[in-house]
């Protein structure tokens, strides 16, 4: 397989002016007829004529209305064409059923739907499949099917004929088609200057009273992106197209946004909250793409950060309006460190902007994405937020309809603030999370805090420099009184010092707030400075980062000496808990124990070799432990947290909701879930509902509950998904496999959707205890999965490679079992090139 390069980036040869499309749509032998307006690219030396195309079957081409014999290889063709401008004209078969990899025009339940990006298009029709293409496009399509979909405007429908113009130069991998039975949910809106905008949700029969929440969604993202940045809508209608067959969460596709039905499908009968959370970003998120990404688009693939990074950044931003900044922070950066973080520490750790690549679909990663959007917001807060708006405006109006490098976005910045950002920039091609020591020290009223920076090495990158790395400070005294207010330290140095004086007394650093940037703090655990911060920082992200801290060194004490659980930790906790001045959803998130990856990465990241099944008994046994010391507190808390009245996924509900959950969660490790099988017994919602059997499964007691949910829900895709990852994360760990191999004989498995497989598969994985069987018996279920999916899906396989990615962190015994999975896989006969770069990286 042939490796890509940045530094190899060539200008395209020729420019296309105008393309027009012809679908016949047929499920095993649709006819493509495109018309190519090309001319030569004035900025390009070559005039070299290469399309890319992929499992194409050409059937005629015409260059200037005469007909030529191209030159076809597995990649695409070459042709000997005109000086100056020509017509392009080509009909190709193809066979979407045979289309099982969901990468170009496939079907799913009787339906046509496309996948483009990144390089989908190429599989469609013979095309300069490339982002620094754009063009107009014009769309045909000819089927009996009620509806058929694609970008822009809909024109004049002539029966079984229908048209798509869309005026806005675009790429290749922005198309889409959409074709089938479908059921319409509509609303409307009016843009700030009055213009008017149909808004269309296509689903499958059955799910019609699952649209309304996405489609309040949708309104408040566009009002929210005219009032924030400025940004109006541009065509007459915003189309989304459910699909239960798609890799990923959802596309942006111009004006026809394809979504993944887990992504769009949302009712308080089938839906939990994390869900409508989930669905309410990814709606915004594909939304906020209309700008950052398809006005405004990449150049190449190793920018990709330069539209995911920022529209990540849009959409955190987004929710954070819409459900608290505080607790969207708390969970964003969750996420950044339960996926990146880990990333980052491993043998896939990469630039936010790579340098090369093998499959461009194997760097939509949590670096490109979540780290790129981290990268943003330090921009933001070194620049200010009146620079951030001043660029943003200056991006848009300079770039609109152009295919962008990280160049370019940077450039805006200077322009605007005349900052040099030359050390700023390193933060986009150098891989791995740095680590900042704190050292401190306090006399004659004088406080000084020293930080170090250092990144440790990653693949291909064994020395690093130092980052602009901004940190937001405040001290507290001992008392929990602030002796100073937030102030943005900037460390440029590998070490620098930073002096506070006129102090009463040694204070408490209060650092990162609101986790300035994206690197790992470490400094000497301090639990008493811990529990003041817990009760006193008022910087809502450093309280649950003490909790964290303080949770950290409960377990890993329990692990090391084999401590008794931290009383004083429980004690905090439970006054956090009940304490009504905070709001419940911060509670929640504050009081949950760490999760058992982030203890792993914790013991990895001090040089210990993590046991996850040591790990689970011991998260476990604290649970037990806070929930027998508290118990009347929890009971009341569970109560006072019942809701009454219909259903609402508001923010506040939620908060309640989850608060409640948790306390349900501790109760059940002493009641052994008795209060689970009350809430069970008269759940009308999936939120109640789904936890009550998680409960009730963890504790022995979910065998008829199990059994009766599969009963209530079997023709609830979206719910039987739910249903299998619960049985193998709520069982006991060492039966994990065991009922994973049982699920995998069930009717509803099904290799060919991603989500099933995500559900099943994936879940497991993501178990840590359950993954990381002593027997490596997980290794192997999972691996003779990826065996079996590589050839159906590579891409999805590739993707779930990944959860491999932390190998090296564990014993010798453990290690040799992970890779002699990888390397089963890796020996498997004609392996995609997806799975192969992964498991090539992996190994290394
Ligand atoms: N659909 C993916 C996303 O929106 C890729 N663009 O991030
Ligand atoms: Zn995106």
């Amino acid at each position: 397989s042939q490796t890509i390069y940045l530094k190899d980036y060539q200008a395209p040869a020729y420019l296309v002016d105008h393309v027009a499309l012809e679908f016949d749509l047929h499920p095993t032998a649709t006819r493509v007829r495109s018309t190519v307006k090309f001319r030569p690219n004035p900025n390009s030396s070559s005039s070299e004529f290469f399309l890319h195309g992929e499992n194409l079957t050409l059937l005629s081409a015409y260059i200037n209305g005469a007909a030529v014999t191209p030159v076809i290889t597995e990649a695409g063709l070459s042709c000997t064409v005109p000086d100056g401008p020509f017509i392009w004209q080509s009909e190709v078969e193809i066979n979407p059923s045979a289309n099982t990899e969901l990468s170009g025009l496939y079907m799913s339940n009787g339906m046509f739907c496309t996948q483009c990006e990144a390089e989908g298009f190429r599989r469609i029709t013979y095309y300069p499949d490339r982002p620094d293409v754009m063009a107009p496009f014009d769309v045909t399509i000819h089927s009996d099917l009620p509806y058929a979909l694609s970008n822009g405007e809909p024109m004049r429908d002539e029966g079984q004929t229908r048209r798509w113009q869309d005026p806005w130069p675009k790429p290749a991998y922005l198309f889409a088609l959409v074709a089938g039975e479908f059921q319409v949910v509509s609303d409307h809106f009016t843009t700030a200057s009055g213009k008017p905008v149909d808004l269309n949700i296509y689903v499958r029969d059955g799910d019609q009273d699952k649209c309304a929440f996405a489609l309040e969604a949708l309104k408040a993202s566009m009002a929210w992106d005219e009032r924030v940045y400025g940004r109006e809508y541009d065509l007459s209608v915003f189309n989304i197209v459910a699909v239960d067959d798609f890799n990923m969460g959802a596309m942006e596709n111009k004006g026809l946004n394809i979504f993944n039905s887990s992504a769009v499908l949302a009712s308080p009968e089938t839906t939990v909250d994390g869900n409508f959370e989930r669905i309410e970003a990814i709606i915004a998120h594909e939304y906020f793409h209309n700008w950052t990404g398809n006005r405004i688009t990449c150049r190449d693939w190793f920018q990709l950060c330069l539209k995911e990074g920022l529209t990540v950044f849009r959409d955190q931003q987004f929710s954070a309006d819409m459900r608290g900044a505080e607790v969207r922070r708390i969970e964003d950066v969750a996420a950044l460190r339960g996926r990146q973080f880990r990333e980052d520490s491993g043998p896939l750790a990469h630039p936010v902007r790579p340098e090369s690549f093998v499959e461009i679909n194997n760097f939509y990663t949590a670096t490109v994405y979540e780290k790129g959007a981290e990268l943003i917001r330090m921009l933001k807060l070194l620049v200010g937020d009146a620079a951030y708006k001043k660029a943003l405006d200056l991006y848009f109006a300079r770039h609109d309809g152009q295919a962008c490098t990280i160049e370019d976005w940077l450039a805006v910045f200077t322009d605007v603030t005349g900052q040099d950002l030359s050390q700023f920039k390193l933060w986009y091609s150098q891989a791995g999370t740095p680590i900042v020591t704190v050292r401190d020290h306090f006399a004659d009223g004088t406080y000084e805090l020293t930080l170090t920076q250092v990144t440790p090495p990653t693949p291909g990158q064994p020395n690093k420099q130092p980052l602009v790395i901004p940190v937001a400070l405040g001290l507290l005294y001992p008392d929990g009184t602030e002796a100073l207010d937030t102030q943005l330290l900037v460390l440029t140095e590998a070490e620098q010092s930073f002096r506070f004086s006129g102090l009463h007394a040694a204070p408490i650093p209060s650092l990162l707030r609101g986790f300035s940037a994206p690197v790992i703090m470490q400094r000497e655990t301090r639990q008493a400075e811990h529990l003041v911060q817990l009760t006193h920082d008022p910087d809502l992200f450093n309280r649950f980062e003490a909790s964290r801290e303080l949770g950290k060194s409960a377990l890993l004490a329990m692990l090391q000496t084999e401590a008794a659980p931290d009383d004083a930790y429980c004690g905090a906790l439970l006054q956090v808990m009940i304490n009504e001045d905070l709001d419940p959803a911060f509670r929640a998130m504050c009081c949950a124990l760490p999760g058992q990856d982030e203890i792993a990465r914790a013991l990895a990241e001090q040089g210990q070799t993590p046991d996850p099944v040591a790990i689970d008994a011991a998260v476990h046994q604290l649970s037990e432990h806070l929930a027998r010391q508290g118990l009347e507190a929890l009971q009341a808390l569970y109560h006072a947290h019942q809701l009454t009245g219909p259903f609402s996924p508001d923010a506040a509900s939620c908060g309640a909701r989850a608060l409640s959950a948790l306390a349900l969660r501790l109760i059940s490790h002493v009641d052994g879930g008795a209060l689970a099988a009350k809430q069970f017994a008269r759940a009308d919602t999936m939120t109640l509902q789904l936890p009550a059997l998680g409960n009730l499964n963890r504790h022995g007691q979910g065998t008829e509950a199990v059994a009766q949910f599969y009963q209530q829900w079997r023709h609830e895709r979206l719910v039987i998904d739910k249903w299998f990852s619960l049985q193998v994360t709520t069982c006991p760990a060492n039966k994990a496999v065991a009922v994973a191999r049982d699920l995998l004989k069930h009717p509803d498995f099904n290799l060919k959707n991603p989500n099933r497989f995500r559900a099943l598969i994936g879940a497991l994985a993501m178990t840590p205890a359950a993954f990381h069987q002593a027997d490596g018996s997980a290794y192997n279920l999972v691996a003779d999965q990826l065996i079996a999916l590589d050839d159906i899906n590579p891409q999805l396989c590739a993707r779930m490679t990944t959860v491999f990615e932390t190998w090296r962190r564990y014993d010798g015994a453990r290690q040799a079992l992970m890779r002699a999975a990888l390397s089963r896989l890796a020996a498997k006969p004609n392996l995609s090139r997806d799975t192969k770069e992964m498991v090539t990286r992996l190994l290394d």
